[in-house]
């Protein structure tokens, strides 16, 4: 199950709404566990994960045990239902590590399984199964997705320097690592004064990964966004989506829409977009994770309504001194509720990544 855990990761972020699943197909040869078909969720979402790993394994999956980190679909799409598919393959055996809350499945694919006679084992290694499901989990059970909050942190405490644009809080190695999660996420999201403090790009630029940038979600309430900024400026390559109570008719929408924006409508509550409505847009436009990376009154109120689900958190070397923005929190003052999961190093900078306890 391990092994398939990791063969998952291979799609993770670039199946659409559907979860990065891997199913491995095992059988005794010679007394010991031989592999003899793999499949993972193509990229696009189909086909699925268990019609390519017995494609591969062909006759051979007649008495082998099938593992699969999601429980196999039991609906009808484009095509058959896997847990079907099993089956007719005629395995003896599936393992099986999460349940499938799809309203379409959710226990109906053991069902099918259990009704032809083949012995299936439930829940194993679900944890770390569910980790790397948690965007398609969240968006099943809770509407909306899964949200990671990320901040780097001088090691004075600040998070900027007021009027000063960008300020390079990590080094080149923390970047990268930042790049690579963009690239595993569905949306980066960013509130509007720090696309004008910052006037970032938002993708991901490392080197093959060019092409995985995610869809860059600005909370715009009256768009301010300027036109020439680089995120509008490179809205038809990377989509970008505004967060926005503005009208129809503003003039504002009208010069974004051109440069190929596209606009969330958001309620209001206090003069403030409403998150958690936001967030329930988002999960139901197929988006599972979103990586939000900035800034401090963003990060405040998404912490206040407790839509964070995972905190990642760099501290870096430099000291930022004076006319520091400073951080909402840091490694000396966590937000309550979270624990600690991981800790690693990146040249110069700490990262330490927390996750929600619920
Ligand atoms: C599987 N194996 O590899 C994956 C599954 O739109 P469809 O027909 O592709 O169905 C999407 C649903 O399929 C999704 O919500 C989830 O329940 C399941 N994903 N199931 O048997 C797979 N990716
Ligand atoms: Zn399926």
């Amino acid at each position: 199950m391990a092994a398939a855990i990791r063969l998952a990761r291979w799609h993770q972020g670039r199946t659409g709404s559907n979860p990065s699943v891997a199913t491995l197909i095992v059988r005794e040869i010679d007394g010991g566990p031989v592999i003899i078909g793999r499949g993972v969720t193509a990229i696009g979402g189909r086909p699925h994960a268990e019609t390519q790993a017995l494609a591969e394994a062909g006759e051979g999956a007649r008495g082998a045990t099938a593992f699969v980190t999601l429980e196999p679909c039991a609906h009808h799409g484009r095509t058959p239902p896997c847990a079907e598919a099993l089956v007719t393959a005629g395995v003896a055996r599936v393992v099986a590590a999460c349940t499938d809350p799809d309203d379409r499945v959710s226990g109906r694919g053991y069902a099918i399984l259990r009704a032809a006679g083949i012995e299936v084992c439930e829940g194993v290694l679900a944890e770390a199964a569910a980790s790397d499901l948690a965007g398609y989990l969240a968006r099943r059970t809770k509407n909306r997705p899964h949200v990671i909050l990320k901040m780097a942190v001088s090691a004075d405490g600040m998070i900027g320097a007021e009027g000063a644009g960008q300020v390079p809080i990590t080094a080149d190695i923390a970047r990268r690592q930042v790049h690579s999660l963009r690239s595993v996420s569905d949306v980066i999201m960013i509130g509007s004064g720090t696309a004008l403090a910052d006037d970032p790009e938002l993708t991901c630029r490392l080197p093959g990964l060019e092409g995985r940038s995610p869809i860059r979600l600005v909370l715009d309430r009256t768009l301010r966004l300027p036109v020439a900024s680089k995120l509008a400026r490179s809205a038809r390559s990377v989509p970008l989506w505004l967060a926005t109570s503005a009208q129809q008719d503003d003039p504002a929408r009208a010069a974004l829409a051109s440069l190929g924006a596209e606009f969330l409508a958001a309620e209001c509550h206090d003069g403030r977009l409403a998150l958690p409505e936001l967030m329930e847009d988002i999960a139901a436009r197929g988006a599972s994770t979103v990586l939000v990376e900035g800034g401090a009154v963003l990060a405040t109120s998404l912490l206040d309504e407790d839509l964070v689900d995972r905190l990642i958190l760099f501290t870096g070397a430099v000291t930022v001194g004076e006319r520091g923005v400073d951080a909402p929190f840091a490694l000396a003052r966590l937000p309550d509720g979270f624990v600690p999961v991981r800790t690693m190093q990146y040249g110069p900078d700490r990262m330490d990544e927390f996750e929600r306890q619920r």
